[in-house]
Formats: structure tokens, C-alpha cells, sequence
């Protein structure tokens, strides 16, 4: 009888440990963590003041790298935004991608493509874009939900997202009317370009200020599902149809504190726009702490391509590439190598910079990993999830990266441990021309080491050989069509 109470007792301890622990763990696997993913638009290696940047100071971002780990070698997809946010969304480099440029028309993301959006949704995920679509050309106004965007609200060409006073926006898919006016002049001159493009007169609705306030309504609307945020700024890219109509394309409500400095317009707008960008990581942030989210949300905050020299403004002014060679449109690693940094409480550990070679295309398996889904099979990217846990010995690293570019005579670029390997004039009338880069000494890709280093040469040559997948609408080694350059 004794030893039947006691047996009973110990069975009840089990029962009671066992029950205590099963919450416990069914609670974690059903609360994923909340990823918001912020992208600006043509924000350069040396921008932000954590990455270097001397005369703009960005504390917000500054503190989401302390917090987080900060990726010095960090790339985009392309050096301009069509592709690049094609190799983001679906896991493969430009040699890959159904879409390569931002022109000519006919190349859009396919249906059997899978997407990052759609892989959340498979893990659970509400998924939510806010700010510029943009990819492909062109894409049909409910392009975002068919892949994979629960939600959808702003630009769906990027040409309308050039305009930071548009007369319209979309809401899923659905025209939603904003309180300001083009000018008649810009009617004229764009009636017969895509859709939304121009300039205003009348200026109300900042756009991004709009998505802004909309992500902060969506995150406490949300607060009891894990979301998947795309938060796409349209910024800080210039508004190039009014660089050519009034000579100052970067669009912004208020010079703010830096209207009195003895700087061009343009440059002004530049500052006041990079403050903007600043002010909303730290919105964000609150309102993540406030509702008690932050602990179970990664945020991770990068740039599609590097800086750009438009509406205006130029590079070298507040030296938006940094140390880096080049800009937008250029494969040197100042158009496509990018800050990254990403905060996950509790996971990453704080104030850690990271020196793994990672690009666009490992976004989505990361994001795979993150949401405990299976990777698709056929893509390029690599799961830094290692990396991020501190598990560096598990990481597995690329054997090289690789870029195709169709305008401004044609480019390839491969990265290959520190080699660089960057082909010019690979579709023009102009001899192709080869360069060879060791980054670990020459970050700047100043000094040409091709010379002397002619196996390498072959080695790389077949690499790009390998990489690159022909697509039926243009060729990469052809110059017929003309029309791969982006009209302005
Ligand atoms: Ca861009
Ligand atoms: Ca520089």
C-alpha cells in the first residue's frame, strides 16, 4: 500500500514535469520570431555612421549594430534594383534569375519561382510589403499577392516609386488616391512612360512617411500572429524626373537642420532624406519595445544597390561609397557591396562584426532556416543562420558570387575568396576588357593584378561560364537590344 502511494506520487511528479514542459515547448515552436527585413533604395557602403560615414550622423541604425551584428562583406544582388530584388526574393544570383535588368520589358518573376513571402506563408508567416515592388518589367498591379504578399501597399513599377509625391498609390493591387498633384509640365514629358512616373506640384502625402505610419499600424495589428515584414524604402534614390526638370531630384518634406549648411539643394535632401531613414529604424524599434515585441523580432536592415549619382546629388559628396570603388551601375564592389546588419535578441550576440562573404541570394534560405521551413531546392544562396547563432565553424561558405549586368556595355564579376575578377564590354562594340582585384589588400580595386596572374584569369573565366544561364529576351553578349539600358 505504501509503495503503491508512493509510485502513484512519483507517477503525478512526471505527469506534472512533463505537462509543465510541453506548453513550454509547443509555445516555442508555434512563436516563431517576427522578421522585418528594411531595404533602402541606392544607400551606399559608407552611409551610415557605422560603416564610416563622417558627416551625417546615424544614431538609430548606429544602435541597431551595437545591438546586432554588423556584415562588413555583405552584397547585393545587382548593382541597380530590378534584379537585385529578384535574387533577394528567390534565392539565385543574376545568372539565374528570370529577371536581369530593369530592362527591356518581358522579364518578370515566374510562377513556379518560389519566393521568400511564399515560404513564410508555408511557415505560418502573415506576409506584408510596404514601399516599392519593382520587379520586373512590367509587373501586373497584383504582382506582390501573387508572390506571396498577403498584404501590399505602395509602388508596383519603380518608376512611379521615383515619385515621392505621387498622385496614387496601391493598396492590394487596388489605386488609392493621394492628396497631391503632378505638374502639367511632368504630364507632358512622362504621359507615355509607365505608370506614376513624374513630378508634383501639389506636395501633401510624403510617400514614405505613408508606409511608414502603415507598418507601425500593421505591427500592432499583427502583434499575435508572427509576421514577415519586406519594408522596401523607396530612399534614398532621387526622384530622377525631377532632377531633370528643376536640377534637384532628392524629394523631401524638410531640409530640417541642415538647410542653413552651405550645401547644394540636392545634397541638403540627401541629408534630410538619410535622417528620415534613421528616424524611422528608431520608430520601429519603439514601437517593437512598447508592445513588448522586440525580444521575438530579428530586424535586418540593408540597401539594394550602392549609391546612386542622380537627381543631383553625387557620390563623393558625403563619400557614400566609402572606401569602395564605384557606385550604382558598376560591379566594383562600391555598386554592390552593401551595409547589412541584423538584431535577433537573445540570439545574435551584441556589438559583433562579421567578416562572412554573404549576398542577396542567401536571404531567403536564412529566412527558411529562421521560420523552420525546408529550403527550396535549385537556388544559389547559403544560410548564414550559422553565422548569426555565433556557430561559426558550421558556416558553410560560397565557392564564389557572381553578377551579370546588361547595360552600360555589359558586365560579369565573380568574387572568389579575396579574388575579384570584373569583365567590362562584354555586349558592346569595345574589346572585352579583364580586371583582377585582391580585396584583402586592395579594397579599392585600384590595382589590376591580371598580369602574372593568367591561370587565375582562366579559372575565373570558367567560372562565368559556368554561372551564367542565357534567357530568351536578351542576351548578355549581344547589343541588338538596345533597349537593356534604363530610361531616365
Ligand atoms: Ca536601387
Ligand atoms: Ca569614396
Amino acid at each position: 500500500m505504501k509503495l503503491q502511494s508512493f509510485t502513484l506520487i512519483i507517477i503525478t511528479i512526471i505527469g506534472l514535469l512533463a505537462c509543465n514542459q510541453k506548453p513550454s515547448a509547443d509555445t516555442e515552436k508555434k512563436t516563431p520570431p517576427n522578421i522585418i527585413y528594411i531595404l533602402t533604395d541606392d544607400m551606399g557602403y559608407g552611409d551610415l555612421s557605422c560603416y564610416g560615414q563622417q558627416t551625417l550622423s546615424t544614431p538609430n541604425i548606429d544602435k541597431l549594430a551595437a545591438q546586432g551584428m554588423l556584415f562588413t562583406q555583405h552584397y547585393a544582388g545587382s548593382s541597380v534594383c530590378g534584379p537585385s530584388r529578384a535574387a533577394l526574393l528567390t534565392g539565385k544570383h543574376t545568372g539565374h534569375t528570370s529577371v536581369r535588368g530593369n530592362a527591356p520589358a518581358g522579364q518578370l518573376l515566374k510562377p513556379d519561382e518560389i519566393t521568400i513571402a511564399e515560404k513564410m506563408k508555408e511557415a505560418g508567416y502573415h506576409t506584408a510589403l510596404f514601399g516599392k515592388w519593382g520587379v520586373g518589367h512590367p509587373p501586373a498591379l497584383d504582382d506582390p499577392a501573387q508572390n506571396g504578399f498577403d498584404y501590399a501597399f505602395g509602388y508596383i513599377n519603380m518608376w512611379h516609386a521615383h515619385n515621392f509625391y505621387p498622385d496614387f498609390l496601391y493598396k492590394n493591387g487596388e489605386k488609392v488616391m493621394l492628396n497631391n498633384k503632378q505638374t502639367s509640365e511632368s504630364y507632358e514629358k512622362f504621359s507615355e512612360e509607365p505608370e506614376g512616373r513624374g513630378v508634383a506640384e501639389v506636395r501633401n502625402d510624403y510617400a514614405p512617411d505613408l508606409f511608414q505610419q502603415d507598418l507601425l499600424s500593421y505591427v500592432e495589428n499583427q502583434k499575435d500572429n508572427p509576421f514577415f515584414i519586406y519594408y522596401a524604402l523607396n530612399i534614398p534614390h532621387a526622384n530622377n524626373e525631377a532632377g531633370y526638370l528643376t536640377g534637384d531630384g532628392m524629394e523631401v518634406p524638410s531640409h530640417g537642420e541642415f538647410a542653413s549648411k552651405a550645401w547644394p539643394e540636392p545634397e541638403k535632401g540627401f541629408a534630410a532624406v538619410m535622417q528620415k531613414i534613421d528616424q524611422y529604424v528608431g520608430e520601429i524599434e519603439a514601437k517593437l519595445e512598447a508592445l513588448g515585441m522586440a525580444e521575438n523580432t530579428i530586424i535586418i536592415f540593408t540597401s539594394d544597390n550602392g549609391p546612386h549619382q542622380e537627381g543631383g546629388h553625387q557620390v563623393d559628396f558625403f563619400d557614400s561609397n566609402g572606401k569602395l570603388r564605384g557606385a550604382k551601375r558598376d560591379l566594383y564592389e562600391g555598386g554592390v557591396r552593401i551595409p547589412m546588419i541584423a538584431k535577433w535578441p537573445g540570439k545574435i550576440k551584441p556589438g559583433i562584426k562579421s567578416e562572412h562573404i554573404s549576398a542577396f541570394w542567401d536571404i531567403l534560405p536564412t529566412f527558411c532556416d529562421i521560420a523552420g521551413v525546408s529550403t527550396p531546392s535549385g537556388i544559389d544562396g547559403i544560410s548564414f543562420m550559422p553565422t548569426l547563432l555565433g556557430e561559426t565553424g558550421k558556416q558553410i561558405k560560397h565557392e564564389y558570387l557572381y553578377w551579370e549586368f546588361y547595360e552600360v556595355g555589359g558586365k560579369q564579376a565573380i568574387r572568389k575568396g579575396n579574388w575579384k575578377y570584373v569583365k567590362l564590354h562584354v555586349r558592346d562594340a569595345a574589346e572585352p576588357v579583364a580586371e583582377l582585384y585582391d580585396l584583402s589588400k586592395d579594397i579599392g580595386e585600384e590595382n589590376n593584378l591580371i598580369e602574372g596572374n593568367e591561370d587565375l584569369a582562366l579559372e575565373m573565366e570558367k567560372l562565368l561560364n559556368q554561372a551564367h544561364q542565357p534567357v530568351d529576351f536578351i542576351s548578355l553578349f549581344s547589343e541588338d537590344e538596345a533597349n537593356a539600358e534604363t530610361k531616365f
